[in-house]
């Protein structure tokens, strides 16, 4: 057993099961191991890392402001934080930005925005307030958001829960007018389910979503974290339905591959119901956080990595669905955001392992589904690298399981 994974065993709490490589070394979408094998991360660490490992000009502002001055908390003003929120304001559109640190984090403050908003300017009774969301969501690990989770292991054990959520189906928008009651606060929904196996929903969902929070005065709140900044093809997944909602989370890749920096937006009206004192957070809009943050937007933009996705995303796509493979039983994604559903005779969690040996890196979620979700700066060589060991992998399970899949 190799001595750095015993280390991690003897220490850690396994809390995951990571594959069998330790890896030492990120540059773009490489990364190395201790024994200096090079693979493709198909994974940019569930879209944190869409600019690349240790993208040059990223590093260089980590560094300049790490020297400069980093964590002071928010008793102070800093020359950082209010021109970062200004820039992502005006890209997404969104009038008011709370700077927090992880996706859970910004999801958390979302769901207290939209409870307060309930109480105090929608006149919903004090402890009333409702909170929508779907089957299948994924939204961080915190007991009140597992508490929403329709996902029993990431539930069991960690009762109880606090009230006040509803799940419906995702993809039905006439479920969600049924689930509305005048004290619904928020529906809070991915434009594209991640973690339950890239769940794209029917196009015109999302806008029906839209028309339905506008008429019941229900606040339609976006889960970007995995979605946004790029990854489908588009700044934010929900322009592919044309919706701008009441308010948008984003983390991940807003930290560009470096640090933890998440954020929930949104409309004045329901941002202005946090007085001082009422939410917070240690490092939550730190100037380290802030500069880095601006410039992985500034990046996104510059080296047009949204058109990159959309376009490569396509190419991959299409590649993928070429591949006729008993094995696989759906292809599906938009941009750089692309599951490959496989046969349930035939264990993900093993393509995924003959992957690595092919210097292919990613992982299967559920399961059953193979996530290929690169940095936006990939190729289209480094692409047709990756179709060529899916082939080749495929290629072999066929012969391991000759005849025991038939054609699907
Ligand atoms: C794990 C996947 C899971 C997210 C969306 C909020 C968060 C996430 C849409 C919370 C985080 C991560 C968490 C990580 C695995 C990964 C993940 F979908 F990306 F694959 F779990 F579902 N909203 N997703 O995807 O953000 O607090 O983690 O910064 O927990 O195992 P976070």
């Amino acid at each position: 057993m190799n001595k750095i994974i015993e280390c991690e065993r003897m220490y850690g709490a396994q809390n995951y099961q990571p594959l069998p490589v330790v890896l030492t070394r990120g540059e773009g979408v490489y990364v190395w191991d201790d024994a200096n094998n090079r693979y493709i991360d198909m994974m940019s660490a569930y879209s944190a890392v869409s600019h690349g490992h240790c993208h040059p000009r990223l590093v260089r502002v980590l560094t300049e402001q790490a020297q400069t001055l980093a964590v002071v908390s928010r008793a102070f003003y800093t020359d950082k934080l209010g021109v970062f929120l200004q820039r992502i304001c005006e890209l997404t559109g969104q009038e008011k930005a709370l700077p927090m640190n992880t996706g859970a984090e910004a999801v958390e403050t979302a769901l207290k925005a939209a409870r307060k908003w309930a109480y105090t300017v929608k006149g919903v009774s004090q402890d009333q307030a409702e909170i929508i969301v779907c089957h299948g969501n994924f939204h961080g690990r915190t007991i009140a958001i597992v508490g929403m989770s329709s996902e029993q292991q990431y539930r069991s054990g960690f009762g109880p829960f606090p009230p006040g959520f509803k799940q419906i189906a995702y993809g039905d928008a006439a479920e969600l007018e049924r689930a509305i009651t005048p004290n619904t606060a928020a529906f809070l929904v991915e434009p594209i389910q991640g973690e339950s196996g890239i769940m794209v929903p029917p196009p015109g969902y999302l806008k029906a979503c839209a028309e339905i929070c506008k008429k019941h005065n229900v606040l339609l709140i976006c889960d970007e974290i995995q979605t946004g900044l790029g990854r489908t093809g588009k700044l934010l997944a929900s322009q592919h339905d044309n919706v701008k909602p009441d308010g948008l989370v984003l983390g991940k890749a807003l930290g560009g591959g470096l640090l933890p920096v998440s954020l929930f937006l949104s409309r004045k009206d329901v941002m202005d119901v946090f007085t001082p004192g009422d939410h917070g957070s240690t490092f939550g809009g730190n100037p380290l956080a802030a500069a880095v943050g601006l410039a992985a937007i500034d990046v996104l933009i510059e080296d047009n990595l949204i058109t990159r996705s959309a376009e490569l995303g396509e190419y991959l796509l299409q590649r993928l669905k070429e591949l006729k493979s008993p094995l696989i039983t759906d292809v599906r994604g938009k941009g750089l955001m692309i599951g490959v559903e496989i046969h349930p005779r035939y264990s993900a969690r093993t393509l995924c392992l003959k992957l690595l040996k092919q210097g292919v890196l990613t992982k299967e979620t559920h399961g059953t589904v193979i996530r290929l979700a690169p940095p936006l700066v990939i190729t289209k060589e480094q692409l047709d690298v990756v179709l060529m060991a899916m082939k080749h992998v495929l290629a072999e399970a066929e012969q391991e399981t000759s005849g025991a899949i038939d054609q699907v």
